[in-house]
């Protein structure tokens, strides 16, 4: 095995505690993942020693909390890659980056009779926010099917694609069925055409490295709370040339140059997109997370995480009468299943008092679950600090529901 799993598990306290005098079994990482103490440390001293508003002050505390918040930008940008810092902005997470970009980008580029394409199995965030513009620009949103593995269809796709796509938006990972989509065809597609990408890499960036300039992207969005740091913090990046030529899409502080009452000019990039005092906290908490994960090393996570799949996969698929909602070749350590005849949120209920902590629902993806044809699943994520005896406890749980039902 590549990790020292049981090492890594001490980085996390809560991984320690029990729920109902049971092992706490966390496998809800697709929602939230949880924080390693070097996380948790670097809040806790920001709060006590360090805070100060930032971009702001001439003071010590103020110019010292402003190089933190903008090292842990520094951090992001080696994290993804980026050619500059400037094109990563801090946001509250990947749903706001989604709407900076569907709301900027749509004003400035998107037309009536112009298109946007998404797919079956995005989650609301990528899907509500490209409605709202449509609906204002008079533009089309069209949508890329997927087969019952949940794969995309990629020859839909491409016909989907044509002059009139202004930009194309789709999820790295599906949070609901796990899928890996092929997002640098699907780039190079979109670029033959003349479109713009947004990647919503929420559920990517704890599992894989990603690089933004491999990839060709022209925007990559994911959230920090997922990636092991604080809630309410995300990153969009945006290559330079599109952060250039849209507009702000809030006004406030810190993203102005000059103000009158007659006119007002814009800050540079990033500011020009980060109105108001921002979370800094959260930005140095996601610098954090990302020093935690390269202290483990990316590639030996996804190494982990691939190994873990395989034996979940493998475990879940021999219980009887249990269904797994996505089987695609590619896919992450997600796994969406119904069990014969009882409800998810029984389910779901039941493991919770056998102290194991998975989703069910329909994870924010509607229209899969219409797709699908079923209300909602049962839905195990797994991280790098999750181990091949939590997937025991899972079976075993999951025998126990089935015989409660029986
Ligand atoms: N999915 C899940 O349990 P925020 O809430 O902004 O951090 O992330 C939104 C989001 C966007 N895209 C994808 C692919 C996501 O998975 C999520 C969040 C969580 O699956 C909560 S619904």
């Amino acid at each position: 095995m590549s990790l020292d799993v049981q090492k890594i598990r001490k980085n996390f306290p809560i991984l320690q505690r029990e729920v109902y005098d049971q092992p706490l079994v966390y496998l809800d990482n697709g929602a939230s993942s949880q924080k390693p103490i070097s996380v948790i440390e670097t809040i806790d001293r920001y709060y006590r020693n360090e805070h100060s508003n930032i971009h702001r002050g001439v003071h010590y505390l103020s110019s010292t909390a402003t190089d933190k918040y903008e090292q842990a930008r520094k951090k992001v940008q080696t994290f993804l890659n980026a050619e500059h810092e400037h094109e990563c902005l801090f946001t509250k997470g990947t749903t706001d980056g989604i709407n900076l970009v569907a709301h900027s980008f749509g004003k400035k580029f998107l037309s009536p009779g112009d298109n946007v394409i998404i797919s079956e199995m995005e989650h609301h965030s990528n899907i509500v926010p490209w409605q709202m513009i449509c609906d204002e620009k008079g533009a089309t949103l069209k949508v890329i099917p997927i087969n019952d593995a949940g794969e995309l269809l990629m020859d839909e796709y491409k016909k989907l694609l044509n002059d009139k796509t202004a930009i194309v938006s789709i999820t790295h990972v599906s949070n609901t069925l796990g899928t890996i989509n092929p997002i640098k065809e699907i780039i190079d597609l979109a670029h033959e055409k003349g479109a713009a990408v947004l990647i919503d890499g929420a559920q990517a960036v704890q599992h894989m490295a990603v690089d933004v300039r491999e990839l060709d992207a022209d925007f990559y969005t994911f959230s920090g709370h997922k990636m092991y740091g604080p809630t309410g913090v995300g990153i969009l990046y945006g290559k330079e040339k599109w952060l250039n030529e849209m507009p702000p899409y809030q006004g406030g502080g810190d993203m102005i140059k000059t103000v009158t009452f007659e006119k007002t000019t814009y800050n540079e990039l990033p500011h020009k997109f980060e109105a108001g005092t921002p979370n800094i906290v959260g930005g140095i908490g996601l610098g954090a997370a990302i020093d935690y994960m390269n202290s483990v090393g990316i590639d030996e996570i996804a190494a982990y995480e691939e190994e873990i799949k395989v034996a979940a996969h493998e475990a879940l698929s021999a219980i009887d009468g249990l269904t797994i909602y996505g089987t695609a070749n590619s896919k992450a350590a997600v796994f969406s299943f119904l069990l014969d005849g009882i409800h998810p949120y029984d389910a779901g209920t039941i493991l919770d008092r056998l102290g194991i902590a998975i989703r069910t629902g329909h994870h924010c993806t509607e229209p899969l679950m219409a797709r699908l044809g079923i209300p909602g699943t049962v839905r195990a994520s797994f991280a790098f600090y999750n181990t091949m005896e939590e997937i025991d406890v899972l079976v075993a749980g999951i025998e126990r529901v089935k015989k409660m039902f029986a």
